[in-house]
């Protein structure tokens, strides 16, 4: 009886996981479309890789206890924004913002919220562009509108990201040692900035000198 009840409460939340399952199926394949098109058109493919998950229950409860939300399927889908994750890793910062273009510009993609940490990088260092969207899922009878939260950031970024996380991210670090630790991360995040833009610029300058060959090849 015990186990029926259970399961019973479960059903909901393990049907909401298959939407969102679905939602993150949905835009992972619109940037494998772009990386196709990109593979076929061009001598080079901004996408490096692209990640997914789905956010487990404990954090979602964890966040949603942290921002005082009441704990219901409703509340959940409503006020937490990245159950399903995407992150797609590009080369340069360039790639970043053409990336965002052309998700958003497609017909059936809602933007609803934008959060620009490359160009107002958070004060731990983090940058990363963050795109909350909205896409259709089509079910048997119904078509469900559902939210993705959409990390687009360069491999400099993500190698930022990921090593802070290991190290920092949400764990307790002695009080006497905060400080030194944070500064020393910021600085690391500052360094990696100034790699990107530095690996832009040189981007920039080979694309105009293959440019200029090209002009002078011409007959
Ligand atoms: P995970 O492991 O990726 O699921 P909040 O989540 O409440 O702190 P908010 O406004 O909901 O903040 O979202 P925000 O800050 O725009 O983006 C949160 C996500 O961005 C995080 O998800 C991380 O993936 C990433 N992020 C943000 N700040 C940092 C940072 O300082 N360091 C690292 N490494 N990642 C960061 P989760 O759910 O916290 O974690």
């Amino acid at each position: 009886k015990l186990l029926d009840r259970i399961s019973r409460r479960l059903e909901p939340i393990e049907q909401m996981n298959a939407y969102y399952r679905c939602a993150i199926m949905e835009i992972e394949t619109k940037f494998r479309v772009l990386s196709e098109q990109f593979s076929l058109k061009y001598d080079r493919n901004p996408i490096e890789t692209i990640k997914s998950r789905l956010k487990s229950q404990d954090s979602i409860l964890k966040k949603m206890n942290r921002k005082g939300i009441p704990v219901s399927l409703e509340a959940m889908e409503r006020e937490i924004d990245d159950i399903a994750g995407v992150r797609v890793i590009c080369s340069f910062v360039e790639d970043v913002y053409m990336l965002a273009d052309c998700l958003l510009q497609q017909d059936d993609i809602t933007l609803l919220e934008k959060k620009d940490y490359i160009k107002h990088p958070k004060d731990s260092g983090y940058r990363s562009l963050h795109l909350i969207v909205q896409v259709p899922i089509f079910l048997q009878n119904e078509k469900r509108p559902m939210k993705v939260e959409v990390q687009i950031r360069t491999l400099a970024m993500d190698l930022w990201a990921s090593q802070e996380h290991k190290l920092r991210y949400k764990k307790q670090i002695p009080e006497n040692e905060e400080e030194a630790i944070s500064q020393e991360l910021a600085e690391c995040a500052q360094i990696l900035a100034s790699v990107d833009n530095r690996m832009q610029n040189l981007r920039a300058k080979l694309s105009d000198s293959r440019f200029q060959e090209d002009e002078r090849r011409r007959p």
